[in-house]
């Protein structure tokens, strides 16, 4: 006779779990949860709905099983994953690819078959004497034309707890779409745990997509980025759906900016690689967060719209501190809910670098034991968190949290931005053309420069295709055609804009202050509004000098000189060419791509050529 779900949970579920997953009428569900069990056999399995009961159950689960400790300030928790798991995997990330399926050579994958053997293999037995916990989120604002179902087993009560915090509740959604419902399926386990609760087998770590069945599966890991399934594994996934639907699944952050005396507010979302500025643009003081990280754009009634997939942040925390970072700053120093992951405690209070306090002597942080001047294994110093270390929080626990977070029909999107990282080419703030200019010569040209601290070797760049490239689940060729396609069908597409806020001077010194970037923002805002001209020069056009006199003063209260604005947006022709023969390349490996990408970049070379011919390697904006 068949097994049926209800005979694999027998004895591990309670009659009100069963009855919350029996509510939902949908057999997809069952079978998912069923098979999860089956593979992965816990001990017992908790079904949680959206309740304030089985959130707290949750919070309480992480700290009774070690994953979390709490730390002196009611509502804060701590915890560490292991000292090599302290980030994305992206060689342990691939797709299952199923036969037939092609997605382009720049994709990892494995062969479906071979890889569904591999990690269900690593997942058999995983929760072993371990309770699974099964959780609904929605993706999106719930009721909306944006939302996605999702459920989520894991083993660990940390990461659903950051769920909690990063995502609506989507068990009702789920059930009022009846027995059909789709959702997007997460299964997690953070396999063997050693004595501070972190994977052991880390070398048999995975993370694999199953675009067959809208599924991810991971492995052997504890670091957010490869298990909260909402956050990047979705987000995999819903790059394919957009894919097949016709909107756009972006790495974006979303924002609402005020215009003139704050009588208007217009909405922006931007996309940054790590480390050029994207939280702290979103964060920008006296402007509304709508979302740091994640946003899904359609076209509804003719306009692009946005929500935030996400209601919470997991935040890079190194270098917050209360005069860069005053809001986050504030949430992070009081009572509240936050997990903090991979910082220092001492006395039960949390310490980062860069926080603006002095750090203790001694404590404990994300490779154990720690004194200042603790060496690891390779003599180096141990910092006092980790670099990636982070902060989780909900977004509504923020000053600045905008009003319309929730709404179901998102905001509208007036300006997108792409922000880069060059000490040496790009202006600090331009506009495209047009859309297709702004998506190919920006968005999908987004390069930025490593910097010392971070990534070994200084100054070496990366395109990093709409940031989104870690996470494109399409062709690379197919994707540009999306963003190309996709304001087709608007009458007035958001106008597209470039940031660089990390150029340098012959001396070596910045040429803008960390708080330049409001400015560019309000000038940004102020176009799409009309009410300010700008130049065109041959990579877009730029703002001019009196404008911004007026936009500094009445922004940060700070003179803004002549002499500074020529030599931030001087056009460095020859540099400018420089990145053109490096994207040449850098497309060159690409199959597949729209036409007007090599039309967009040969014209913009054309224009760059006769700069020079005319007026030399450095032109100044007051030539121009
Ligand atoms: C990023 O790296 O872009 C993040 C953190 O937002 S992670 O969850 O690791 O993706
Ligand atoms: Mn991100």
């Amino acid at each position: 006779m068949e097994t049926t779900y209800r005979d694999v949970l027998a004895g591990k579920i309670d009659p009100a779990g069963l009855a919350v997953l029996d509510a939902l009428g949908n057999e997809q569900v069952h079978a998912f949860v069923a098979d999860a069990v089956r593979l992965c056999r816990p001990a017992s399995v908790k079904v949680c709905d959206d309740s304030a009961d089985d959130r707290a159950f949750i919070r309480r689960k992480a700290l009774e099983n070690h994953e979390e400790v709490a730390l002196a300030a009611d509502g804060h928790t701590l915890h560490f994953d292991g000292i090599s798991d302290q980030g994305r995997d992206t060689r342990a990330t691939r797709y299952l690819l199923p036969e037939g399926v092609t997605l382009g050579p720049k994709l990892a994958a494995i062969d479906r078959n071979e890889g569904l053997g591999e990690v269900r293999g690593y997942l058999a037995g995983a929760m072993d004497g371990k309770t699974m916990y099964v959780r609904f989120f929605c993706l999106g604002p719930t009721g909306s034309p944006f939302a996605i179902s999702c459920i989520q087993c894991t083993d660990s009560a940390y990461v659903a707890h950051s769920e909690d915090l990063l995502y609506r509740p989507g068990y009702e959604q789920l059930k009022r779409l009846g027995p059909d419902g789709p959702f997007f399926r997460f299964l997690h386990s953070a396999g063997r745990l050693d004595a501070r609760r972190t994977s052991v087998d880390v070398d048999k770590r995975r993370v694999y997509i199953d675009i067959l069945e809208d599924m991810v599966y991971s492995v052997n890991t504890q670091y957010g980025g490869n298990t909260i399934g909402l956050k990047k594994l979705a987000l995999r996934l819903a790059i394919r759906k957009a894919d097949r639907e016709g909107w756009l699944a972006e790495h974006m952050f979303l924002m609402g900016v005020g215009g003139p005396g704050d009588k208007r507010v217009t909405y922006f979302s931007g996309a940054f690689p790590s480390l050029c500025g994207k939280t702290s643009t979103a964060m920008l003081p006296g402007e509304k967060i709508v979302g740091d990280d994640i946003a899904y754009l359609r076209v509804i009634d003719g306009q692009v719209r946005a929500v935030n997939v996400e209601s919470g942040i997991f935040g890079i925390i190194g270098n917050v501190n209360s005069h860069d970072d005053p809001v986050i700053y504030d949430v992070l120093t009081h009572p509240g809910e936050v997990i903090f992951s991979n910082i220092l405690a001492a006395d039960r209070r949390p310490y980062w670098d860069g926080m603006g306090v002095e750090i203790p002597d001694a404590g404990e942080n994300f490779a154990g034991p720690w004194r200042q001047g603790t060496t690891d294994d390779a003599g180096e110093p141990v910092p006092t968190s980790h670099p990636n270390a982070r902060y989780t929080v909900a977004l509504q626990a923020l000053a600045n949290c905008d009003p319309r977070l929730n709404d179901p029909a998102g905001v509208p999107v007036a300006g997108i931005l792409y922000g880069g990282r060059d000490s040496d080419t790009s202006v600090p703030v331009q506009q495209s053309f047009d859309w297709t200019h702004g998506v190919v010569t920006m968005g999908a040209a987004i390069e930025s420069e490593s910097t010392a601290a971070t990534l070994g070797a200084a100054g070496v760049r990366k395109f990093n295709m709409m940031s989104n490239q870690d996470f494109l689940a399409i062709p690379f060729g197919k994707y540009v055609q999306n963003h190309l396609d996709f304001a087709g069908k608007v009458e007035q597409p958001p106008l597209i804009f470039a940031t660089n806020y990390w150029l340098r001077g012959a001396d070596g010194q910045w040429l803008n202050g960390k708080l330049d970037k409001h400015v560019w923002v309000k000038w940004m805002e102020r176009r799409v509004h009309g009410e300010v001209d700008a130049i065109p020069s041959p990579t877009g056009l730029i703002p001019k000098f009196e404008d911004l006199a007026v936009l500094f003063t009445e922004t940060l209260g700070q003179a803004y000189t002549e002499a500074q604005y020529v030599e931030q947006f001087s056009i460095r022709v020859a540099k400018n060419l420089e990145k053109l023969d490096r994207l040449d390349q850098h497309f060159g490996g690409m199959t597949g791509l729209p036409a007007e990408v090599g039309e967009a970049l040969a014209a913009q070379r054309r224009r760059l050529d006769d700069l020079r011919q005319a007026k030399g390697d450095l032109v100044s904006p007051l030539d121009l």
